[in-house]
């Protein structure tokens, strides 16, 4: 496809939102077309079962495999109705989480079957993935510092970030694990460091893509 697709992943609060939305203003100040998505969201369907996911009364009591089709038919919409057509289009596409997420949220740290859910990637995705996925990480101290200076709407902490701290550390190890197994696609970037660091470091990466 003539585009470009591009993803961010780590555990919460590591900063994917700010370094999407820099890397989107850089990309679009050099002329290029370009848009962002985040998941679960992003088409009508997506945010509805985002909500559902993640903040409403009736998702509490939601089980991990059905959190797990959720996010995959979130993925779905979102995958034909947007990420398919802005490629073809010759788009840059910027995605803050895709199937990265799945495998270390629901598998690793769930613990939900691998080899499914790779399955359900080949039915979701049929071969699309991003060239490139920079994933910011961040030791579990400086997340909780960073959660408790987020200025957040009146909603509160979403029911996978109220999960415990064992849960986020399986995240973590999970994400670095991936790396290891994808080390052309996924670039581990050290989050710890300024805004204008973790930025810098992306756009190297990115400019070189770009330059080929
Ligand atoms: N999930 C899943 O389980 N399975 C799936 O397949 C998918 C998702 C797709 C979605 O949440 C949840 O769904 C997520 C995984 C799960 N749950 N968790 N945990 P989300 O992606 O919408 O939200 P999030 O992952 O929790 O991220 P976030 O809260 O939006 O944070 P962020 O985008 O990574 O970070 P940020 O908003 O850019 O920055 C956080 C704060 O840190 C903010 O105050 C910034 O100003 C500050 N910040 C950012 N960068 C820096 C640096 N470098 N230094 C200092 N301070 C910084």
């Amino acid at each position: 496809m003539p585009g470009l697709f591009v993803s961010f992943e780590g555990g919460e609060a590591c900063g994917k939102t700010t370094q999407v939305a820099r890397l989107i203003r850089k990309l679009e100040s050099l002329g290029h077309q370009v848009f962002s998505i985040r998941e679960p969201g992003s088409t009508q369907a997506g945010e509805a079962i985002r909500n559902l996911l993640l903040h409403s009364d009736q998702g509490i009591s939601l089980t991990p495999a059905a959190e797990l089709l959720l996010f995959g038919a979130s993925r779905a919409q979102l995958v034909e109705e947007v990420i398919r057509p802005g490629l073809k289009a010759g788009k840059i596409v910027v995605a803050d989480r895709f199937t990265d997420s799945t495998t270390v949220y629901q598998g690793i740290a769930r613990g939900l079957e691998l080899k499914f859910i790779r399955e359900l990637e080949e039915f979701v995705c049929a071969g699309l993935r991003p060239a490139i996925t920079f994933l910011l990480d961040l030791d579990l101290e400086t997340i909780r510092n960073r959660r408790l200076r987020r200025v957040r709407p009146v909603i509160g902490p979403d029911r996978i970030e109220e999960l415990p701290l064992e849960f986020h550390r399986k995240v973590r190890e999970g994400y670095l694990q991936l790396a290891g197994e994808c080390p052309e696609r996924i670039k581990v970037i050290d989050a710890a460091r300024s805004v204008d660091e973790v930025e810098a470091a992306i756009w190297k990466e990115i400019n070189a893509i770009l330059g080929r």
